[in-house]
């Protein structure tokens, strides 16, 4: 997995480590909607305390193109500092001795079989990888990818640009030109997807039930208290589920229905980072149909599995 340090980032890889019928052999975190330092220290608390000690989290050096707003990057610095992360003096999880995209590229290099890539903010490191190893395609089993918008009612609305993009393709467009220019197979998941599964008052009111009970279900309220004044109001200012259905989706495939779609991704003027439709463009699946209530019941299973409720 490689990440960008955001609230839904952060528990989306708490998903993932949870998730029996998968081996997580790798973190990247890249400081695009976040602050470095902290996004790197949450990540290694959290692979110690819920249990994935082994996985090396590595730093990437990538530099964006489009900085995210300050306001959101330091949602990582209030997660790290939660005490439930925080209860312990020692951190055990190994740091990569390289940055992410050589770790990255060392990581699908070095496994038996192929491996599946998620990425839940930019390609930057995906891209990266690419230039030191250009084969590393046939590493990869497919790349599951949250970023992008083909409607055009993107969520970056920034002087100097029209509203068509989605961020993670906007913080760094020519990666995701690089990317689509590989044989990785893609599995996109759009803001048209992760409209389907918005952080409602009624979902966290419902886990704020099993907090007693479960450290992830308290850790995962805890993390969406910081986000509370997005949470289901407005159609501006809502928060989605948009990392957390993208990772739920390598756990269980039959949560949403893919469409092929070819496209490209504008990499300047005022639809940078827009991806749009073109017969000229790369086949990828995108994410349409979400079976919403089935992935609230998933991710509060994987959540609470050790309680049976
Ligand atoms: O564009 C969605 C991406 C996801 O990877 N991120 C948040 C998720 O981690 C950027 C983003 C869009 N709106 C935001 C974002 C908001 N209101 N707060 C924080 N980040
Ligand atoms: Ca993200």
């Amino acid at each position: 997995m490689n990440h960008d340090g955001g609230v839904d980032d952060l528990v989306g890889l708490l998903l993932l480590l949870k998730m029996q019928d998968i081996e997580l052999i790798g973190v990247g975190v890249t400081p695009a909607d976040c602050y470095l330092q902290p996004a790197v220290d949450a990540t290694r608390k959290i692979l110690h305390i819920f249990g994935a000690t082994g996985c090396e989290v590595a730093a990437s050096c990538a530099r964006g193109k489009n900085p995210f707003p300050k306001s959101w990057r330091q949602h990582a610095f209030y997660v790290d500092a939660l005490p439930i992360l925080n209860e312990r003096a020692e951190v055990h999880t190994p740091i990569a001795s390289v940055p992410a995209h050589e770790h990255l590229a060392h990581m699908l290099r070095q496994s038996d079989g192929k491996v599946t890539v998620v990425f839940t903010g930019p390609l930057t490191d995906l891209a990266a990888a690419l230039t030191i190893d250009p084969d590393l395609a046939e590493c990869i089993e497919e790349l599951v990818w949250m970023g992008g918008c083909l409607d055009g009612d993107g969520n970056v609305h920034e002087p100097g640009f029209d509203g068509t993009a989605e961020w993670n393709a906007f913080w760094d467009p020519d990666a995701v030109s690089r990317v689509w220019q590989s044989d990785i197979p893609i599995v996109m998941f759009p803001l048209e997807a992760t409209r389907n599964v918005p952080v409602t008052r009624s979902i966290l009111r419902s886990w704020a039930q099993l907090r007693s009970c479960s450290r992830e279900m308290e850790f995962v309220g805890q993390c969406y208290a910081i986000c509370a004044p997005f949470c289901e109001f407005g159609p501006d200012t809502v928060y989605y589920f948009w990392d957390v259905l993208t990772v739920a989706y390598v756990g269980r495939p039959s949560l949403v229905e893919l469409t092929p779609v070819q496209c490209i991704v504008h990499t300047d003027g005022p639809s940078e980072g827009r991806i749009a439709e073109s017969t000229y463009g790369k086949m990828v699946q995108v994410a349409k149909a979400v079976r919403a209530d089935k992935f609230y019941q998933y991710i509060t299973g994987v959540l609470t599995s050790h309680i049976n409720v």
